[in-house]
């Protein structure tokens, strides 16, 4: 029995989708058991990056590799490891996964996820993934939370399946998500305020004036710290999202990385009716020039990005 409803998701592609889903339900059960398994928010090293490894971190990429395997995925680029796998030297497929991102709200009982991009494998493994993000040909994500939840786009509109816990299969909820057009929300770390660049820091200021600024109506503040949390609530509702670059070392060029985080995110807020931009440039016109770069990303309402593209010249 697959773990997913196979009307609308291409047929070649199935076999990669079906795994997904099936160690995402799988996860979804470990995450829900929280303290009462095993210690999910404990510390158990680095990865490349130098960012701090947590139990279900490790975990989640060592269940998505093997689940991955058979299904037809020929290289495996995981944020948690250094180098590209090669899974099935037949495979038609390159897959980049963040597998279980928003680790700081493991511990704490908020929604965290996973993401991934897809893309036709060329021989290299590593330039497999370095090209635009246009040339994707599938991303998604998977949301553990209150329900446990697909969002995935194979270009040609943004789906939405919902993990039915009773069956253990994501059942079809919704064709065509469609982000509005304007918002009523935006989301930034604020704790970054003074390291921000003056763009960053006037389209604050415009949200913050509410009805008294050049908006003329208020802006509500939201910070989950779960990208997957905020792409979803911002896919359904509409709202800005930005993790620009700062003036803290480190974070010239923000903090989430181009392969498994901001292009598939831009590509699937695309496909929804959404707009996604590092400031200046669509993110779909660009490419990672190293597996593991990070890249700003601003995404969300189309006339809010338009907007803070306006304000970065
Ligand atoms: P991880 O992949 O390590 O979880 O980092 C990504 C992330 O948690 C995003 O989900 C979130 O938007 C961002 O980092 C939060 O960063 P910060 O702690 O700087 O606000």
């Amino acid at each position: 029995m697959p773990a997913i409803d196979p009307d609308l998701i291409p047929a070649d592609l199935f076999p990669v989708i079906d795994a997904l889903c099936a160690t995402g339900a799988q996860l979804s059960a470990v995450i829900a058991r929280g303290p009462l398994g095993q210690s999910l928010g404990a510390g158990v090293g680095e990865n490349s990056d130098g960012d701090q490894q947590k139990a279900l971190d490790v975990m989640a990429d060592e269940m998505f590799e093997a689940a991955l395997k058979p299904a037809g995925v020929r290289h495996y680029a995981s944020e948690e490891q250094e180098v590209v796998l090669t899974l099935d030297a037949a495979g038609p497929y390159a897959l980049a996964i963040d597998p279980l991102d928003g680790s700081s709200n493991i511990d704490v009982n908020v929604t965290i996820g996973t993401i991934f991009s897809i893309f036709d494998a060329v021989a290299d493994p590593t330039a497999s993934f370095l090209r635009p993000a246009s040339e994707q040909i599938a991303a998604g994500y998977i949301a553990y939370g209150p329900q446990t939840l697909l969002a995935v786009t194979f270009g040609a509109g943004t789906l939405l399946y919902v993990l039915d816990p009773e069956t253990g299969r994501f059942v079809l909820a919704s064709e065509a998500m469609v982000l509005p057009v304007a918002a009523k929300e935006y989301s930034i770390n604020a704790s970054n305020r003074r390291h921000w660049t003056a763009p960053v820091l006037a389209y604050v200021e415009e949200c913050e004036a509410g009805e008294t600024g050049a908006k003329g109506k208020t802006m509500n503040f939201r910070w989950v710290g779960s990208l997957v949390a905020e792409t979803h609530r911002i896919l359904t509702r509409g709202g800005t999202f930005l993790y620009p670059s700062d003036a803290r070392k480190g974070y010239e060029k923000g903090r989430l990385r181009m392969v498994y985080e901001v292009a598939p995110m831009a590509f699937l807020v695309e496909q929804a009716g959404g707009q996604a931009t590092d400031g200046k440039t669509p993110i779909l016109s660009l490419q990672a020039g190293a597996l593991h770069e990070r890249c700003p990303l601003v995404f969300g309402s189309a006339e809010e990005v338009a907007r803070i593209a306006a304000l970065h010249g």
